[in-house]
């Protein structure tokens, strides 16, 4: 088991269409190990395996109370099947955009299909902040951030921000093979 890094904006892996999960084999068990520590050391109610930088339609979710005990829950190539008429606004969060939070209003309602960890093939029919959890991290398979769902203005506004952040710690990471300068001096 390991914390993974999580991606922040604008890093542009967070925008992938992740693939369907194949086989759940003991890739996939590592996999979802790994995405429930890094999620609960962030900490978090939700991941999506594209945060820590994996293209696979996989997500975890806890969405248990403060102090309750832990209710660790796999979605695997989860899709939503229904969706309610009726929305609702709620103030989400994102790892990948932190400390930023804002009002989005989704169906309030939607009956999503899945497997578990075992292949199983299984339907649950969420409201409240589950219906909430599971659009948001079904965006976060299909490349869309809640930011997407909110007005150009405040959308511009976060990005910038996070672009100038993104610049200024850019000086204190060691080059990779694709951002080597190709020219030299000397
Ligand atoms: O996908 C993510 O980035 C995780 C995100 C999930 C989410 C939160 C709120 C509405 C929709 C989706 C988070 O977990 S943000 C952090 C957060 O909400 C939280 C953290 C600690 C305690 C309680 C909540
Ligand atoms: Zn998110």
């Amino acid at each position: 088991m390991a914390t993974r890094e999580i991606l922040v904006i604008p890093d542009k892996r967070l925008r992938v269409v992740s693939g369907p999960v194949k086989k759940i084999d003991k890739d996939i068990r590592a996999l979802v190990e790994d995405m429930f520590e890094t999620m609960y050391a962030a900490p978090g109610i939700g991941l999506a395996a594209i945060q820590i930088g994996v293209p696979q339609r996989v997500v975890t979710m806890d969405l248990a109370k403060k102090d309750d005990p832990k209710e660790p829950q796999v979605f695997i190539n989860p899709e939503i099947v229904s969706r309610s008429a009726e929305a609702s606004a709620y103030e989400e969060g994102c790892l990948s955009i932190p400390e930023y939070y804002e009002e989005v209003a989704r169906p309030s309602a939607v009956k999503v299909r899945y497997l578990d960890l075992d292949g199983k093939q299984r339907e649950v029919e969420a409201t409240g902040l589950l219906a909430t959890c599971l659009q948001h991290e079904i965006d976060h398979l299909n490349g869309v951030l809640f930011i997407d769902h909110i007005s150009r203005l405040k959308r511009d506004m976060v990005m910038k921000k996070f672009k100038k952040a993104a610049k200024r710690t850019d000086g204190d990471k060691p080059l990779a093979r694709d951002d080597e300068p190709s020219h030299h001096i000397g």
